[in-house]
Parts: C-alpha cells; structure tokens; sequence
C-alpha cells in the first residue's frame, strides 16, 4: 500500500505533552487524522493480515438464530458487566451498587447498571396505588396520581446523578484497589422524563414564607431531605421515565425526584410527598450524614452541588497493557455546576499535561467521554485526569482536597485518581509521593465497606 506522504509523520511530531500524550486533534472523525492514527498504529494497526489467518466460518451461520423476544438482554458473552453490590449484613435492603464505569462506553448508563443506593430496600409499588400530596406553605393542597402526572406537559434532560458519598474510599490512607467504577461508580447518566415541578408549585401557589420543600419517599425507610425553594423551582422535576422507558423500581419507579447536578440524596426515589416549609426539615441524611467535620471545628451543611470530577477509565485499576504501542486514554468528567469545558490529561505523574478531546455532545451536568491517544513506551509511569467545569473551578489533587477538607471527610471525595502503569502494564491506585497519611491524629477509617 503507498502511504500517503503527508500522514507519514513521525509520534514525536504529534507529542503535545511528556512521555507521549499525542495531539487530541488525532482523535477527531476526519479521514486525514484518522489516516494519521493509522499510519502510527504498529504492524497495519493491531488486526491480523489475511497472510497469517483465514476468516473463521462461524458455526452460528449454518443454524437459524434466535427467534424474537419481548424484552432484549445483553449478549451471554457480556456477564461480567454486572453491578458490584456492597450491602448491610443486618439490614439488606441498605447499601449500595455500583456502576461498572471501567466496563462501558459513551456517557449514557443503560437502565439495568444504573447505580443504586437504598436505606431499606426497594419498595414493590403497584403505580394505580401510589400518590403524590403537595401541601404545607400552599394555597391548597393537592393529591397526585400517577395518571394525573402523566398528563401534563413533560421535559427531558440527560443528567447525571451521584452519591454524595461516592469515591469516599478516597479519604482511606491507602489507595483503593477497587476497580475505577466500584470506587467511583455511585454516579450514572440518564435521559430522564418529567415533570417541571414548577408547573406543580404554580398549581398549588406557594405562600409568601416558602423557603423550603421537604421531599418524602414511599420506601420502608420514609426518606425524607429538605430542598431550597429556588432549586426546586428552577430546574428540577418529577421524572416518570428513564432512557424512554418507564423508571426501574430500584430507581424510583414510579416517579422520582430530579435535582440536576446536585447530589444524590436529594433525588428522591419512589416519591411520596412534598412539604413546603420555611425551613430544613434537619432529617438524618441532612444531619448526622451528608455534613462533616471541617478542620475548623465547625461542620459542612447542604453542600448540595457536586463539584468537577474526572476519572481514567481506561486503562484503569487491575487492567494490563500488552507492551509498548498505542493507547487510547479514555474517561468521564462531569460537574454540578453546569458544563464540562476541559480535561487535561497527564502521562508523567502530573509534570505536563495535554488537553483531551471531549466528545460531543457536550451537556450541562452530564457525563461527557474524553480520549486522548498515548503511545506508551514501556517505563512505569502514573496517568492522571483532571477536569476543569464552565465556573473556572478545576478538579483538585488528593492533597490539596485533604488539606482544604481535613481528615475527617466522607462526602463529596472529587480528587484527581492517579493510575500507577508498572513496566508489565498493570495499572494499580497510588496516591502521590508527598502524601503524608501517617500522622497520630488522622482518624483511621477504611471506607471500602461503608457508603451513604
Ligand atoms: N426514597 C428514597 N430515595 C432515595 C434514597 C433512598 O434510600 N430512599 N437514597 C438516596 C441516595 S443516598 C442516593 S445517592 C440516590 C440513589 O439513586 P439511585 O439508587 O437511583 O442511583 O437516591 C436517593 N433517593
Ligand atoms: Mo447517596
């Protein structure tokens, strides 16, 4: 084949930052940069040549296939991309599992991996059963049925939703050898479909001293937590479907609240009740959980947004690179403050860094995919992300978090991840050098087996 001179250029031409981090331009789904890749792709790229191998005549071509089914599963061959559930040995129904991030693509969670977290199980909720009351600060109070709701004008919006409590193993002396989403897979992606909860507050008319909305879940542990006014009237709503299909019972079925960008606990599941009141309820999860102790004494209440976050999903804990070649570096960042505007990627333990291709869409309090190519030349070195939201706010190091936060953090854990690559291409969870995590006042959690 005659090469085309001018994709015929050399990987150092196309280094943008140490140790290899090619130009995220390579990436972009024009023929001459993908003729580019191709040229510096090893051997013809990484598939065989008809010369040492024929094409296999599949058994599967001479038997008629599967006929129809009324509701697809994914192939047998795909087992393994299966939620990692972590629950109370006492109470069952409390815990969490997480989303195999490390194991999927694109930036929408399909419905069956959506992550969960429930306080006492999932409720078996018959929907001509379930109601919806609005009361409290209200001109009049009013009673919801679900054939009532889905009669209103409906909005949709890919969001994601996290747990407040989600990469906590962060604060662990110890890096996490987790795998990167059953560290950090307590946050999904969906399209979700609803309701304005606007158009529910008009209908009811707030009274003058409404600050407040106490949401109520019809599950065994009444989950209840308390949300600004403003927010509830801005921008969220009461979500009957999810990626076009009506929301799955451990997701809320059937009917949810959404707070887009804010975290978790606030999404409240199989809802029940809104309270309006002109103050926080001060329930468990806005008290005794959810808040923590500040190196100054005093503790963080109602830290509602979920702050820029990145993680490396690929290659990420316990996979193995095969030798020195090309690599696509490829992840998710997200922020509750609005827009992803850039991730920057370091192959050289955080000295250079390159800006990764983000690819679209990019959408406010989404997940958005980023990829960037590395060649790899063999040598041990630490991959790190980092993601910088349309507030300016950047993702901070390990030890700039625990220097702000303290020891004593549980929630909201958005450090910058470092994957260790050893010189057989294993990747582990390290933390940087100048980390000093042995000090006699830290207190010593071990967070792999606690959630919230
Ligand atoms: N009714 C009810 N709502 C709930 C919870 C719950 O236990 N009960 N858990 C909350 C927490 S802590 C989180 S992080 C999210 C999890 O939503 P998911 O299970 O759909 O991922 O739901 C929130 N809403
Ligand atoms: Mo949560």
């Amino acid at each position: 084949m005659k090469k085309d001179r001018k994709n015929d250029l050399s990987l150092k031409e196309h280094e943008v930052a140490g140790n290899g981090l090619l130009d995220r331009r390579l990436f972009l789904l024009r023929g001459i940069q993908l003729g580019v890749i191709a040229n510096i792709m090893p051997t013809n790229g990484f598939a065989k040549t008809t010369t040492d191998i024929d094409l296999i005549d599949p058994t599967w071509m001479h038997e008629p296939g599967e006929p129809f089914s009324i509701y697809g599963q994914p192939s047998a061959y795909e087992d393994d991309v299966v939620r990692f559930p972590v629950q109370n040995e006492i109470v069952p129904g409390n815990g969490v599992s997480w989303t195999p991030l490390h194991l999927m693509e694109g930036t929408i969670t399909p419905n069956g991996l959506h992550y969960e977290r429930h306080h006492n199980g999932v409720p078996k909720i018959n929907p001509k059963n379930h109601r919806l009351l609005i009361h409290g600060l209200v001109k009049k109070d009013l009673i919801f049925s679900i054939d009532d709701l889905l009669r209103y004008p409906m909005k949709s919006k890919i969001c994601f939703i996290e747990c407040g409590g989600n990469s906590n193993a962060g604060w662990n002396k110890q890096p996490s050898q987790s795998e990167a989403g059953y560290f950090n897979g307590l946050a999904s992606c969906s399209e979700w479909t609803g309701v304005p909860l606007s158009v529910l507050l008009a209908e009811v008319g707030l009274r003058k001293k409404s600050k407040w909305l106490v949401a109520e879940g019809a599950d065994a542990f009444a989950m209840q937590i308390s949300i600004p006014i403003e927010k509830a009237l801005d921008d969220a709503f009461l979500a009957l479907y999810q990626n076009g299909e009506r929301i799955r019972p451990e997701n809320g079925y059937p009917l949810r609240l959404i707070v887009p960008g804010w975290e978790g606990v606030l999404n409240v599941k199989w809802l029940r009740r809104l309270k309006v009141t002109n103050r926080p309820v001060m329930a468990r999860n806005e008290t005794s959980r959810y808040t923590e102790l500040q190196p100054s004494g005093k503790a963080r209440m109602f830290t509602f947004p979920i702050e820029a976050k990145s993680l490396i999903t690929s290659p990420s804990a316990h996979m193995i690179l095969k030798g020195p070649s090309l690599y696509q570096i490829t992840g998710l960042a997200w922020s509750g403050r609005g827009k992803i505007s850039k991730v920057e990627i370091s192959a050289d333990g955080g000295e250079t860094w390159a800006e990764a291709a983000l690819q679209e869409p990019i959408l406010d309090r989404s997940f958005t995919r980023f990829r960037l190519p590395w060649h790899w030349n063999g040598k041990p070195t630490v991959l790190k992300s980092r993601a910088i939201d349309e507030t300016g706010y950047v993702q901070p190091e390990r030890t700039e978090l625990v220097k702000k936060r303290g020891r004593h953090g549980f929630f909201h854990y958005n450090a910058i991840t470092n994957w260790h690559v050893d010189s057989d291409g294993f990747v582990s969870h390290v933390y940087d050098k100048n980390e000093n995590e042995t000090t006699d006042s830290d207190i010593n959690i071990n967070i792999d087996s606690d959630w919230d």
